[in-house]
């Protein structure tokens, strides 16, 4: 998935799959790159020696809202905020790559996937700790819209993506983990990972970015819960404060033989505004649904879990999450 946008972007396609390297040597390493601020313990390596450490019974956080897996979570709450309205002007598909048009946020951007194989991409800026919500809606049913934002300065931003059928709305939510050189790009889902020439003067877009507040649910461990991603793009959002002095893991699985998800885990210390870690691959399961983070002397601080889904099989997106004392 990852390697199929690469051609289709030129050159900030280069500078992608840089940010993509980035992202996976990551994964198992929390950040401590960020500038002499004290980060929790960086050892993120996924540990199966502890699964003593479980906790013997899952029970929902009776202080957290319902999570059933029925629906997916709402994780965010709406902000009022004015929009700044643009027209896109070409080229602006990023080949050579100063081609590249720029998105004010929050902010609608109209343009057209014209002519066939057309993309589209707007340098936006983002910082750590926002929480963003895309939209990319077709002005008729031609259109079926696919939106990626990433990080054209690599570092530690997963790609995020979102797409939707033909005439349909694409969602995508974006919680920024680190600052970055951001883009986000717009095509026909149809054209994604090979162009196969959709596009014209009728598939016209709205692209709007809102800045949202994260609600995220509220854990203490040891906890199991389940969620369910509300859509391909979609993140689900949990909070903790401290771990009362001891390591801890935090593991998301898929729930179901029949979940579809392959997650990506990330850890942001809210209070320090940054990363601590990202794993998209627990690799001591034979499961790529599966994802794991921890550390053995975690800061006092507040952090947020993200959940995402990096695959492309909305069938089922529901997961287990476990957050768990070492
Ligand atoms: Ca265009
Ligand atoms: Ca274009
Ligand atoms: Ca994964």
């Amino acid at each position: 998935m990852r390697s199929a946008f690469l051609p289709r972007f030129g050159l900030v396609g280069s500078l992608f799959a840089l940010a993509t390297l980035g992202a996976l040597t990551a994964e198992t390493a929390c950040s401590t790159s960020n500038g002499g601020a004290t980060v929790p313990d960086p050892s993120a390596a996924p540990d199966s020696s502890t699964p003593s450490d479980a906790p013997a019974s899952t029970t929902e956080d009776s202080s957290s809202p319902p999570q059933d897996g029925a629906t997916g979570q709402d994780a965010g709450a709406d902000v009022e905020q004015p929009l700044t309205v643009a027209t896109e002007v070409e080229p602006n598909g990023g080949t050579p790559a100063t081609a590249v048009g720029t998105m004010v946020l929050p902010g609608t951007m109209n343009g057209k996937i014209d002519p066939a194989n057309d993309v589209d991409i707007f340098s936006i800026q983002l910082s750590p700790g926002d929480f963003w919500d895309w939209t990319a809606t077709p002005t008729t049913a031609d259109l079926a819209p696919h939106v990626i934002i990433f990080d054209t300065a690599g570092g530690q931003n997963p790609n995020v993506v979102g797409f939707a059928a033909a005439g349909a709305t694409a969602k995508l939510q974006h919680f920024v983990l680190s600052t970055g050189t951001f883009v986000v790009g717009v095509r026909d889902a149809r054209n994604v990972p090979t162009m196969t020439g959709k596009g014209g003067p009728t598939y016209g877009y709205a692209l709007t970015g809102k800045r949202k507040t994260p609600q995220p649910i509220a854990v203490t461990f040891p906890v199991i819960k389940t969620g369910k991603l509300a859509a391909i793009g979609s993140v689900d959002l949990y909070t903790f404060t401290g771990t009362n002095g001891k390591g801890f893991d935090v593991a998301v699985r898929g729930a179901t033989p029949a979940s579809t998800i392959d997650s990506r885990l990330s850890i942001f210390d809210i209070t320090a505004k940054q990363t601590i870690g990202i794993n998209d691959d627990d690799t001591t399961t034979a499961d790529t649904r599966d994802t794991k983070l921890g550390g053995a002397s975690p800061a006092p601080s507040t952090y947020m879990v993200i959940v995402e889904n990096e695959g492309t099989d909305a069938t089922d997106l529901s997961y287990e999450i476990e957050l768990s004392n070492r």
